[in-house]
């Protein structure tokens, strides 16, 4: 007994020695020191088809964008989101500010999940029902208290978020750069996740698409994580274990918009110190996964975008706060 307490302490010891401050959203930060790491992914397409052996085998080679491998250096440390922005912490933003999120104010709504709504049946087949004036960060189709992460949110509604903080606290809010993001996510890892190399990894460490998601989408389910991470669909933010620097769903859960444009050849011309993305584009990154999302398109290096104003079920926010 008094051994497993001293094992406890020191997990507690250790969880606790991530230096956490909270705004006036209730939002939590964690310090993250300056350094430097390995950007990207440069593994095999044979080492991947062994590793994700239900994947098509082409879907391996459409992986350019992650590389080459290269170093990062974040010369200054800062503070980044504990959590995702939550449903909670987004609605008292929008009381606040007054502020109307991008899929009210141009009056074409979000993305939903129905229970009784067939992809067939539409055009685009897409997973889920939109756009539709009654889905939008508030709903969108599935049950969501406080705590889950705001969904339904576009690039231009963190920006929006951002800028209020940052007027009202007199500090710096904005999205992570995508090196940022990576260097947080990856926190002093090189393997897939930042929980090791196997997928299955994840049953612990992030919401995916498991096999509780796959009841719902039955197509997919060979391409499930093979395993019961006990959500299907979102789930409350912390649910899973943090990584090595105390921040949680850094893979899964929702997508997180981060402040780069995507170039698809950026990463052979990056800069190595503070790398900011292209000067211009048309999409804006998103990295993570999300609830709905393979283990394979959760990897750390992983990276995918969407137009500024693009609004959908599983992508949501994390804020950075500068030191
Ligand atoms: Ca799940
Ligand atoms: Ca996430």
């Amino acid at each position: 007994m008094k051994q497993c307490l001293l094992i406890l302490c020191l997990i507690l010891g250790s969880v606790q020695a991530a230096e956490v401050e909270r705004n006036s959203l209730g939002m939590a930060f964690v310090k993250v020191p300056a350094g430097e790491f390995m950007m990207g992914n440069d593994e095999a397409p044979e080492a991947l088809a062994a590793a994700y052996p239900e994947l098509p085998k082409e879907r391996f080679t459409q992986l350019g964008d992650e590389g080459p491998v290269h170093r990062v250096r974040i010369t200054r440390s800062f503070w980044m989101g504990q959590y995702e922005v939550t449903v909670g912490q987004f609605r008292r933003f929008v009381e606040a500010s007054g502020y109307v999120p991008e899929s009210i104010a141009d009056g074409t709504g979000g993305y939903g999940w129905r229970a009784d709504y067939d992809p067939a049946t539409t055009r685009r087949g897409d997973a889920f029902e939109g756009r539709d004036v009654r889905y939008s960060w508030r709903n969108p189709g599935f049950a969501q208290s406080d705590e889950h992460p705001v969904v339904n949110v576009t690039w231009n509604d963190a920006q929006a978020l951002a800028a209020w903080l940052s007027k009202t606290e007199g500090k710096h809010y904005r999205l992570p750069t995508e090196a940022e993001w990576e260097y947080a996510c990856r926190a002093g890892t090189r393997t897939r996740y930042s929980a090791g190399d196997d997928p299955k990894s994840l049953v612990r460490a992030a919401n995916v698409f498991d096999v509780r998601t796959a009841k719902y989408w039955p197509r997919w389910a060979p391409m499930a994580l093979k395993g019961d991470d006990g959500f299907a669909f979102t789930a409350p933010v912390g649910s899973f274990a943090p990584n090595a620097w105390g921040l949680y769903d850094m893979h899964g859960n929702a997508w997180e918009w981060v402040a780069d444009w995507h170039g698809e050849e950026y990463y052979a011309r990056s800069p190595v110190d503070d790398p900011q993305g292209p000067a211009e584009g048309t999409v804006r990154v998103r990295r993570g996964g999300s609830w709905h999302t393979w283990p394979f398109y959760a990897r750390a290096a992983y990276r995918n975008w969407n137009a500024p104003d693009t609004r959908y079920t599983l992508v949501g926010i994390r804020l950075l706060r500068e030191q």
